[in-house]
């Protein structure tokens, strides 16, 4: 990670910090132990890579920063909440998340499950709070793009996948569609809903731009799975060895953890070439998918 991308990363996470701590419900307004759960949920951890994401796409098109904070932040509430949900006991029943107990153990299930019920719903409040773009209809694309990152055929319908996969021998095209959807479909839409904030990009520019989130979106799984089999939980912040335990399908079980690697590899270099007919106005997305192959948590 180069210096200059490494200020530029801490600048977005503190500045979704911010943002995130206004947007949210404060405790002191009833009621009082959801809104301390949402906060919990959201504040104070995780990498913000979602966010870096937004911006990052949204300097393609020279958006406004301003926009781009609200895209950003609503990308962050969703993610939040399917951390919330995915720890509950009905699904992965996890106990760490982000250095911290995971929100059902702090507080309980019922204000978990609603927590991240209400912080999906603000997360698209927010899309219609605010203006992101110029354009009204492209603004109502902005909000479809989300709403099927989020449902079943994006993020929720991928966890179900992800559910009823244990203990079964997935190929590796079933466990790249799992992994599109659970992991990618919302990676994919922080980029698009960034670059929509700003100027109208040309057809081919715009498949040139989701071509790199769709592989951006599954290097993370990929990575993901790697760090899960090499990584240890004080750096993770996570319990490591979770999919290994629970028998579940992995990258790192079907390819190997080199395989994996050389996998998380190309998605990488294909990341990379189809930016390459974009300007230096692209570079962070360019860092970003560096950062995000060589990270170590
Ligand atoms: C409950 C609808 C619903 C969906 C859950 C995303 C997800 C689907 C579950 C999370 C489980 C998981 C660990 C998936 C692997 C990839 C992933 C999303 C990791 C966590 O994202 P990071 O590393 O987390 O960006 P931080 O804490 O840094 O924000």
């Amino acid at each position: 990670m180069t210096a200059d991308f490494q200020v530029w990363s801490r600048e977005v996470a503190t500045r979704m910090e911010a943002a995130l701590a206004e947007i949210l419900p404060p405790k002191a307004i009833a009621p009082s132990r959801l809104h301390d759960a949402m906060r919990y949920s959201v504040l104070d951890g995780g990498k913000r890579v979602r966010p870096m994401l937004v911006f990052g796409g949204g300097l393609v098109t020279d958006a406004d920063p301003e926009r781009l904070k609200v895209a950003a932040a609503a990308v962050e509430l969703i993610h939040a909440y399917s951390l919330v949900h995915d720890d509950m006991p009905c699904m992965d029943d996890d106990v760490l998340r982000r250095g911290k107990p995971t929100t059902h153990v702090e507080f309980d299930e019922a204000t978990a499950l609603l927590a991240g019920d209400a912080l999906q719903s603000l997360a698209f409040q927010l899309l219609g709070d605010y203006r992101l773009s110029d354009d009204p209809a492209t603004q109502l694309r902005m909000v479809q793009i989300f709403a099927v990152a989020c449902g079943s055929r994006g993020m929720a319908g991928g966890q179900a996948i992800d559910l009823d996969s244990v203990a079964k021998a997935l190929t590796l095209p079933e466990l790249e569609y799992m992994h599109i959807l659970k992991t990618g479909a919302l990676i994919r839409a922080s980029v698009l809903l960034g670059a929509h904030c700003g100027v109208a990009l040309s057809a081919a520019d715009a498949e040139h731009l989701d071509r790199y989130a769709k592989c951006v979106g599954l290097a993370f799984q990929v990575v993901d799975d790697v760090l899960d089999e090499e990584g240890d939980a004080s750096t993770l912040g996570k319990t490591a060895g979770k999919d290994r335990e629970a028998n579940k399908p992995t990258y790192t079980s079907l390819m190997g953890l080199a395989g994996a690697k050389k996998f998380a590899a190309e998605l990488l270099a294909d990341a990379h070439a189809a930016l390459a007919g974009f300007d230096a106005r692209a570079d962070r997305l360019r860092q970003l998918a560096d950062f995000i192959v060589h990270r170590d948590r």
